[in-house]
């Protein structure tokens, strides 16, 4: 089903090129069923992905504090192993749900799929998947999102977009999170925002800190605008 190709690029260099053709239009299929069914219920679905530790469990803690009041919001979880982030979510007192994946780098659509009847969609203004962490195989797969969110941490470096190129690619947003490290940190968000955007320049740009609480409001404003277009489709 993989077949892996290799092509000399540039002198030192070799290409990797992975063709998972029959794999990813039987994910395209499933994706487009729950995109439908999104579209049926008016759910908003927002794939979240990033690096491991760049803060996509803190950001899904910190959304629900500040929206669970104004809207019904859930979240599914994509780990490798345990339940801890379900748990952690779970804590603010929204309906999180763990996908433990066992050893797959990435979620993909049948997955999503397979629990959709866990949540009371005709109810959900707004659902999560908070992607395994990695930035290279969960740009491949789509889940069926309105969206796709990726975390930049500062403390990864910023030279990372130009380096998993797809991931940023199929993006709509790219979050830089742990901003309240920049003044300790070599990175530029000058620099990380021109290579994301040289990679594709549709891409919204907004600088977060979920400690410290910063542009979490702005986030939260962009997700509530969505919902309103969505609902008015
Ligand atoms: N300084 C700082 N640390 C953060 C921030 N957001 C998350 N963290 C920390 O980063 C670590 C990984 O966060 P987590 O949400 O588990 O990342 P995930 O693996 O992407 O889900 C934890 O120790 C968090 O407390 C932030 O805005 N600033
Ligand atoms: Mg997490």
């Amino acid at each position: 089903m993989s077949v892996e190709k290799s092509t000399k690029a540039a002198r030192g260099t070799v290409q990797c090129e992975n063709t998972n053709i029959h794999l990813l239009k039987a994910n395209d299929f499933v994706a487009d069923s729950i995109r439908k069914e999104m579209h049926r219920t008016k759910t908003l679905l927002i794939n979240i992905t990033s690096s491991a530790g760049s803060g996509k469990t803190t950001l899904m803690q910190k959304t629900a504090e500040k929206l669970k009041d104004k809207i019904t919001m859930a979240v599914m979880v994509g780990d490798l192993e345990t339940e801890r982030d379900a748990e952690r979510i779970r804590e603010t007192g929204i309906h999180a749900l763990q996908i433990v994946t066992g050893g797959i780098c990435h979620l993909e659509a049948q997955m999503v799929h397979q629990v959709l009847d866990q949540f009371d969609l005709e109810t959900i203004d707004l659902l999560f998947i908070e992607n395994v962490g990695n930035l290279v195989c969960p740009a491949s797969f789509d889940l069926g999102e309105d969206y796709r969110v990726t975390l930049m941490a500062t403390t990864e470096g910023d030279d990372k977009p130009k380096k998993y190129p797809k991931m940023f690619l199929t993006s709509d947003m790219m979050l830089v999170s742990k901003a309240d490290l920049l003044p300790f940190l070599p990175f530029s968000v000058e620099a990380v925002t021109k290579d994301a955007r040289e990679v594709n320049h549709e891409l919204e740009v907004l600088q977060i800190s979920a400690v410290k609480d910063e542009g979490i409001d702005e986030w939260c404003d962009w997700l509530l605008q969505k919902i309103a277009d969505k609902k008015a489709l």
